[in-house]
């Protein structure tokens, strides 16, 4: 079975949902799978004028015939599980509940969690990492130390049950007064509640990768996050609490290496980061503002604004070699069709030695001081949102995009013009 597995490059929300609900439509799409991250993930689809949210479950549930994959490296918040799905079913997607199925190893992220994710920011005061207090970070974290509580526990109640009660006096005694007023056996009712609904979409996905995959049908693998955000390679601590590089995909699935076809880099035009940490192309003037508001920058899941700056090949060549991307989708280039000037970061400057950097720099503190040198291109002045193919692009806009592959030599096969599904060039 060829898997194209789709990995966000740069910060998050370069539009990873949209080639996944595409790649996903194509006849011999049969599983699409998610391996990593959780709730706080924000996948957003246009299709038919109307848009479609994913955060813990995959896109692929916007084809009808596709069935998806909760793999066992994603954590999953059984309320948010049920509300997502009504949403769809509420939104017109069909038989959503026949197709989604969630790995017995799948670690259980408890409002107990996102609780404690709210205090932990807050004991950080100014220096918080902005998260989406999904209690990703808290579940990641208890499941690294052996305590957490896996989809598979639900189902002996009174392990669970113990479970859960452990976790929370840990937290009631870290917490002291902070946590007073959480209630463990609330949470304990409400799963007695989901037990029963929850039964029929729990599996065992190692058996289920393997038959998947020794089959001819093709699977699409869907990244959460992003490469920058990686817990190991990303601008740590300013990360999520998941491997959402290429390493991810194999620990949060059973994925045979030999069965990928490709490992498509979704890249946007321009640069967003959402929460805190350093972003060297940051704008924070009028150009930033204007990336904001035409590309319509906010979170899917928090609401909150992104902050935005130009294109940075620093960091695109530092994903490409952790990513192996074998493709890439550029994605947004129509937000920058009134941009006079449009520039994209080459290098970064040491500002003590006034050397350039050899790669993008694990010092965060050096990496919030680098110089950026900036290449400038023009812009291209015109709408592209119609173009049916690359020859369609206006000429400034075709040398963005190969200056773009140039640079990386990786192939920039899909190009986003629009927010629609069928705004999306081919090569
Ligand atoms: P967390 O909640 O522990 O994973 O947060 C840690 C950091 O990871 C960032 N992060 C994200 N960055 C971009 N997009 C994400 N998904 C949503 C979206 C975000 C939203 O699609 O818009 O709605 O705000 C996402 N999820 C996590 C987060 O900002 C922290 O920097
Ligand atoms: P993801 O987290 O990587 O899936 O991306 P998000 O859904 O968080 O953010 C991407 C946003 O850009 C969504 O609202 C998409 O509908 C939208 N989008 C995706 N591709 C394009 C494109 O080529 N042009 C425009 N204008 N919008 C796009
Ligand atoms: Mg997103």
């Amino acid at each position: 079975m060829p898997a194209s597995i789709v990995l966000g490059a740069q910060w998050g929300d370069e539009g990873k949902g949209k080639l996944v609900d595409i790649l996903a439509t194509a006849p011999n799409v049969a599983l699409v799978a998610r391996a990593q991250g959780g709730d706080n993930a924000g996948h957003t689809i246009s299709h038919n004028g109307e848009s479609y949210h994913f955060h813990l479950l995959p896109s692929g549930l916007m084809n009808p015939r596709a069935n998806n994959l909760i793999g066992s490296g994603v954590v999953v918040h059984v309320p948010s599980f049920f509300e997502e799905l009504l949403d769809l079913e509420k939104k017109g997607l069909e038989n959503v509940r026949e197709r989604i199925f969630i790995s017995d190893r799948c670690h259980v992220v408890f409002d107990l969690h996102m609780r404690v994710d709210s205090l932990e920011e807050r004991e950080l005061g100014g220096s918080s990492i902005g998260t989406t207090k999904r209690g990703i970070g808290p579940c990641y974290s208890t499941k690294a130390a052996r305590s957490g509580v896996r989809i598979g526990d639900i189902f002996s109640k009174e392990l669970f049950d113990r479970k859960l009660r452990e976790l929370a006096r840990g937290y009631k005694l870290r917490f002291g007064a902070l946590l007073e007023d959480y209630d463990v056996e609330s949470e304990i009712a409400k799963f007695d509640k989901l037990r029963g609904e929850l039964a029929p979409y729990v599996v065992d996905a190692v058996p289920l990768m393997s038959s998947a995959q020794q089959s001819d049908i093709e699977m699409v693998i869907e990244g959460a996050n992003a490469l920058l955000l990686d817990l190991d390679y990303g601008t740590f601590p300013y990360v999520t609490s998941s491997n959402t590089g290429l390493g991810g995909i194999f620990t949060g699935l059973a994925l045979n290496p030999k069965s990928i076809s490709s490992i498509i880099g979704v890249v946007k035009a321009y640069t967003t980061r959402v929460g805190g940490g350093p972003f060297p192309t940051e704008d924070v003037g009028e150009v930033g503002t204007k990336l904001q508001e035409i590309g319509r920058e906010f979170g899917v899941t928090t609401g909150r604004r992104r902050r935005c700056g130009w294109l940075d090949l620093v960091v695109l060549k530092y994903s490409t070699a952790i990513n192996h991307y074998t493709a890439l989708n550029l994605t947004k280039l129509d937000v920058l069709d009134t941009f006079e000037t449009i520039k994209i970061a080459t290098a970064y400057i040491d500002p003590e030695t006034g050397e350039e950097l050899q790669s993008f720099p694990a010092d965060l503190d050096l990496l919030s001081r680098v110089k950026v040198v900036y290449h400038e291109m023009p812009g291209w002045n015109k709408p592209i949102t119609g173009a049916k193919s690359f020859y369609d692009l206006p000429r400034a806009a075709r040398d963005y995009v190969e200056f773009i592959e140039k640079s990386l030599g990786v192939r920039v096969k899909y190009i986003g013009t629009g927010p629609a599904r069928e705004a999306m060039i081919t090569r």
